[in-house]
């Protein structure tokens, strides 16, 4: 098993960050894949998705 190299935390303890995780597709257009992860509980019920852009 690999070593990682970054981590990511959410802005809430209790948002539920890493809930959902999905391909964003190209969001900046560098010919690069981006990230999509969604936490559910942000705000209470209201949510948020972060785009991750490498
Ligand atoms: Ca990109």
């Amino acid at each position: 098993m690999g070593t990682a190299t970054h981590s990511l935390r959410g802005q809430s303890d209790q948002g539920y960050f890493g809930f959902s995780v999905g391909m964003a597709g190209d969001v900046n257009g560098d010919g690069l894949a981006d990230l999509l992860i969604g936490a559910s509980h942000w705000g209470g019920t209201r949510g948020a998705a972060y785009v991750i852009i490498p």
